[in-house]
């Protein structure tokens, strides 16, 4: 691990910084539901450490929190969890790699961040593809859901549950955008925009004519102070909470991406603890996913309206707008379709059609 506190130090610093600045207060969220359920047997002790990146004030964060709340009570303080947030322990990558070594216990990635252990997991990275809350809440509750997660197995990551990354949405320090040309610059360059270490994320950019840069989440804050990349994407709370806003002028209500957070433990961990901790461990990592979905989706708005609040332009499409950002991405579906499984995008998107049906 010793390689990695450098780099680490160096991250802290600059998210402690943006921290300081201003602390964003939180929405009236719902609190996490009362903890009922047994207190399991003594097995022992175990400190469990668990590192993601984004801050104290993410639904992330809060819900990790509810998790820590069950497994302390329901196993009388002998299952703890200690919460590294803020990219302190390493990006989604570096921490993915320390759960199969065995050096942390528990990380909370993006999806994206996660496909080159279950390639399944990009049609999560599909524009366009989950087109109400509704719907992508009913894809991750799915059985094609959970036999990704279950496809962890043999990696050295056991994948505990789904939660919500949710709707992305791209900020810049540029101008207002609300057109594929307004990315790509028609005069002026095209924007150089911060994507995440994944292939269609860097194709739906490319799409867009923007130039993608992929790089950690934990660098992207200096990276847009720094004026190294002019934008991003990612949801309003995200933007919010790693306060953005103090580094970008203009918003767009883009909606390109709906994207999953695994929570997962490594598998010498899950190992190590007796079975009924295990079960303990499952429960309440569904329990805590649960309610991040929840309270992700009130911060979503408010996450928005403050922001706007707080002086970043934000700029809302309407459906002709969005419908020719659709358009620009098409050639991402004719590249990725087959590498992802024509099969299983129909899958999920017949699964999301049903819940559009219901309504
Ligand atoms: C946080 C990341 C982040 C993701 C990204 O570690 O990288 O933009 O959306 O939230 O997982």
């Amino acid at each position: 691990m010793t390689p990695r506190w450098s780099h680490a130090a160096a991250l802290t610093g600059a998210a402690i910084l943006s921290l300081g600045i201003a602390q964003a207060q939180s929405p009236e969220l719902s609190a996490p539901p009362a903890i009922d359920g047994e207190v399991v047997g003594d097995h022992g002790s175990h400190t469990i450490r668990m590192g993601f990146g984004l801050s104290e004030g993410s639904p992330q964060y809060l819900s990790s929190r509810y998790f820590a709340d069950i497994l302390e009570q329901r196993s009388e303080g002998r299952l703890t969890v200690q919460i590294f947030p803020n990219s302190q322990l390493g990006d989604d990558v570096q921490m993915m790699e320390m759960l199969q070594t065995g050096t942390l216990d528990m990380t909370y990635p993006s999806s994206s961040a996660a496909t080159s252990y279950v390639s399944e997991l990009a049609v999560f990275d599909l524009p366009f593809l989950l087109p109400s809350r509704e719907a992508a809440i009913e894809v991750l509750q799915s059985e094609a859901a959970q036999s990704m997660l279950d496809a962890f197995e043999g990696s050295g990551i056991k994948a505990l549950a789904f939660s919500e990354n949710g709707y992305r949405q791209l900020s810049n320090s540029a101008r207002p955008v609300a057109s594929p040309e307004d990315v790509a610059g028609l005069d002026v360059r095209g924007l150089t925009v911060r994507t995440m270490e994944n292939p269609v994320h860097l194709a739906i950019w490319e799409a867009l004519g923007a130039n993608p840069t992929p790089m950690a989440f934990g660098e992207l804050f200096s990276a847009m102070e720094q004026g190294v990349v002019d934008g991003q994407e990612n949801p309003w709370s995200t933007i919010l909470t790693s306060n953005f806003h103090e580094v970008q002028d203009y918003g767009s209500e883009t909606r390109h991406v709906y994207t999953p957070f695994v929570m997962m433990m490594s598998e010498r961990t899950w190992d190590r603890l007796d079975p009924e901790y295990q079960a303990l461990v499952q429960e309440a990592a569904r329990q805590s996913a649960a309610y991040e979905i929840q309270i992700s989706a009130e911060y979503d708005d408010w996450a928005r309206d403050q922001l706007e609040a707080r002086g970043m332009q934000i700029t809302r499409l309407d459906d002709a707008q969005i419908a020719a950002f659709q358009e620009a991405v098409q050639p991402v579906y004719e590249e990725w379709a087959p590498e992802i499984g024509e099969e299983l995008i129909t899958e999920i998107q017949q699964i999301a059609a049903s819940v559009a049906d219901d309504e």
